[in-house]
C-alpha cells in the first residue's frame, strides 16, 4: 500500500456521527482498561511501599480545612468516622475510574480526528506521535495539578520516611501511576482498533469484535486484580477498628492493648518498616538528631502509666484507656539537642502527615513522654509503632503516633484537628462514668447490694474523690476508690448502693480531681472543646 492509497482510505471512513460514536465507544473502553492498570499500580506501590493514594491524601487535604460547621452534617449524612472515609475513598475511585475512561473517549476522537485530516504514520509501538503527544501532555498535567494542590500532604509516607523524601516518594508514585495510564491508553486502543501492521493505520477507529473481547478481558483481568488487592487492604483498613472504646462491667485498671480504646484519621493506618524510619528532632537546636530505634534503646529508659482520652468521648462514652508506657520524657530528646532562642511550640508530625503541636513549656513538663513499649511489649501498629507521643492532661489529639520528626518552632502552629476548629485548649475536663449496672439495666432489691461502678479521669491533675447520687444529684455519698497510680491515671471506682424500695432510679455521678475542684456538672458536647455534665444512668428496682 502506498502512502496515496492509504490516505484514500482514510478520507474513505464514514464521518456519520454514528461511527464517531463508535470512536468515543473504542476509547471508552480503551480509558476504563487504563484506569483499572492505573488503579492497580496505585494499589501495588500503596501495598508494597506504603507510598499514599490520591484516595487518601485528598481527603487529608480537605478534611483539615473543613469548618466544624461544615464536618458535622457529613459525618451525620455518611454515619460516623468510618461511613465518611469509605464514601471518601469510594468516591475517588469511582472519580478515577470515570475520569478515565472519558479521556480515553477524548483520546480516540482527538487521535482520529487528526488522522482523518493527515494520515500519521505510526511512531513508537504502532501508536502515532499525536497519540503519545496526548497522553503525555495530559498525564503531565494531571501530576502537576496533583502535586500543586496535594502540595501540604505529600510528605505522608505510610513507611515511616522522613517528609521531604516521602514528598519525593509520593509525587514518583503519582508520576508511575499516571504514565501506567498514559502507557495503557493507547496500547489498548490500538489493540481495540487496528489489525493492520504496525507501520500501517488501517482503515479508522472502529473497534474490532475480536478485539474488543481482547481488551475486554485485559480489562477484567485488571479489574479483578486491582479488586482483589483493594479487598485486601480494606481488610487490614482502620474501618474495623477506628472509634473502639472501652467500658463496661469488665474494665480493669490496665487496658489490655487490643481493647485500648482506638482513634485515627487514617483509612489505612501506618506500617512502619524500621530500616527507613527515623525519630527527627529538629528546627530551633544547636544538635539536631535523628534517632533510630537502636538510638533510642541506648537511653536511659523509664516507665510511667498515663491514661488517654479523646477529645471526641461522649459524656459516659469508652474513649479513654489506661497503659504503663515506656520509653524517656520528651524533655529528654529536646536538651539533647539543644533549644535555641524562643520556642514557641513543639511540633509533631507523624508517618501519615499528622501534625499537632504542643506548647514548649508543656513538653518540658517531665510527665510528656516519648513512648516505644505500651504494657510491656513494643507499640502495637495501631497504637504508633514504632513511636508515640504522650501528653498528660490534654486530649489524645497531642499524642501523636507514628512520630517521624519533633520540630521546634519561634511561632504558633495548628494541629491536624485545631485547623478544624476543635480546641483551643485541648486539656482534659475532669470526667466520671458509670461500667455497671448498665443504663436502663434492672436489679432485683432482694440482690446483695448491687454494686455500682465506674471510672473517673482528671488528665494530670488526678482523682481524689467520686460521689455517687441516686436521686438525680440531690444528694450525693462518696464511692471506693478501688485503681488508681498516680495523677496520670483514671481511677477505677465502686460503690454499695442499697435502695429502700423498688422503682426507677436516676443515678448520677461526680468527681473532685487532685486540686480539690468538682467537676462540673455543665452540660456541654464535644465540639469543640471536649464534652463535659454528669452522666446519668436510670436504673429500675424491682421487688
Ligand atoms: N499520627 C497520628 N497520631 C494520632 C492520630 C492520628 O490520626 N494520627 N489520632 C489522634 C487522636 S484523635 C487520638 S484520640 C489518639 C488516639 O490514640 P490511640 O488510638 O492509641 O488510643 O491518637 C492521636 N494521635
Ligand atoms: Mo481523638
Amino acid at each position: 500500500m502506498t502512502a496515496t492509497t492509504s490516505a484514500t482510505a482514510a478520507k474513505s471512513v464514514a464521518t456519520s456521527a454514528g461511527s464517531w460514536f463508535k470512536v468515543a465507544g473504542g476509547g471508552l473502553l480503551a480509558g476504563l482498561a487504563a484506569a483499572l492498570a492505573m488503579t492497580l499500580t496505585m494499589a501495588i506501590l500503596r501495598a508494597t511501599f506504603g507510598l499514599p493514594t490520591p484516595a487518601e491524601l485528598i481527603g487529608d487535604r480537605v478534611i483539615p480545612s473543613l469548618s466544624l460547621d461544615q464536618f458535622f452534617p457529613l459525618l451525620a449524612r455518611f454515619g460516623g468516622a468510618n461511613g465518611l472515609k469509605l464514601w471518601g475513598v469510594g468516591s475517588v475511585l469511582a472519580g478515577q475510574l470515570v475520569a478515565g475512561t472519558l479521556l480515553g473517549a477524548l483520546y480516540a476522537v482527538v487521535v482520529e480526528r487528526g488522522r482523518r485530516r493527515q494520515p500519521e504514520r505510526a511512531w513508537r509501538f504502532g501508536i502515532s506521535r499525536r497519540g503519545w503527544r496526548f497522553v503525555a501532555v495530559a498525564g503531565g498535567l494531571t501530576w502537576l495539578a496533583s502535586v500543586v494542590l496535594l502540595w501540604p500532604v505529600l510528605g505522608t509516607s505510610y513507611r515511616g520516611l522522613p517528609p521531604g523524601p516521602a514528598a519525593m516518594a509520593t509525587a514518583l508514585g503519582l508520576a508511575l501511576s499516571y504514565a501506567a495510564y498514559g502507557v495503557a491508553l493507547p496500547l489498548a486502543y490500538r489493540a481495540l482498533t487496528q489489525r493492520a501492521p504496525l507501520r500501517q493505520p488501517a482503515p479508522l477507529g472502529r473497534p474490532l469484535g475480536r478485539r474488543a473481547v481482547l481488551v475486554g478481558g485485559a480489562g477484567v483481568g485488571l479489574a479483578l486484580a486491582s479488586g482483589g488487592l483493594l479487598r485486601l487492604l480494606y481488610g487490614r483498613s482502620t474501618l474495623g477498628y477506628d472509634g473502639l472504646q472501652y467500658k463496661g462491667n469488665d474494665v480493669e485498671g490496665v487496658t489490655p492493648n487490643d481493647r485500648f480504646y482506638t482513634v485515627t484519621k487514617n483509612i489505612l493506618d501506618p506500617d512502619v518498616a524500621q530500616p527507613v524510619w527515623r525519630l527527627a528532632v529538629a528546627g530551633l537546636v544547636d544538635r539536631p538528631r535523628a534517632y533510630g530505634l537502636d538510638d533510642l534503646a541506648t537511653l536511659p529508659a523509664t516507665t510511667q502509666e498515663t491514661t488517654l482520652s479523646c477529645i471526641s468521648n461522649e459524656v459516659g462514652g469508652g474513649l479513654v484507656s489506661n497503659a504503663v508506657w515506656t520509653g524517656v520524657p520528651l524533655r529528654t530528646l529536646l536538651e539533647a539537642a539543644g533549644p535555641r532562642g524562643t520556642i514557641v511550640d513543639v511540633v509533631c508530625r507523624g508517618a501519615d502527615n499528622y501534625v499537632d503541636t504542643i506548647p514548649f513549656d508543656k513538653a518540658m513538663d517531665p510527665t510528656t513522654f516519648v513512648a516505644w513499649e505500651m504494657n510491656g511489649v513494643p507499640l502495637p501498629r495501631r497504637h504508633g509503632y514504632p513511636v508515640r507521643i504522650l501528653v498528660p492532661g490534654r486530649f489524645g489529639e497531642k499524642s501523636v503516633k507514628w512520630v517521624t520528626r519533633i520540630e521546634l518552632v519561634d511561632r504558633e502552629v495548628q494541629g491536624f484537628y485545631e485547623r478544624q476548629g476543635w480546641g483551643p485548649t485541648f486539656i482534659t475536663p475532669t470526667l466520671s462514668r458509670f461500667d455497671a449496672p448498665a443504663g436502663g439495666q434492672a436489679v432485683k432489691l432482694s440482690a446483695v447490694a448491687p454494686t455500682v461502678k465506674g471510672i473517673a479521669f482528671a488528665g494530670d491533675r488526678g482523682i481524689a474523690r467520686v460521689e455517687v447520687s441516686a436521686d438525680d444529684g440531690r444528694t450525693w455519698q462518696e464511692a471506693r476508690l478501688d485503681y488508681q497510680k498516680s495523677r496520670l491515671t483514671w481511677a477505677l471506682w465502686s460503690h454499695d448502693w442499697r435502695p429502700a424500695q423498688p422503682g426507677e432510679y436516676r443515678l448520677a455521678v461526680r468527681a473532685v480531681d487532685g486540686t480539690g475542684a468538682y467537676q462540673t456538672s455543665d452540660q456541654r458536647g464535644t465540639s469543640p472543646d471536649g464534652a463535659t455534665g454528669y452522666h446519668r444512668i436510670t436504673v429500675r428496682v424491682e421487688a
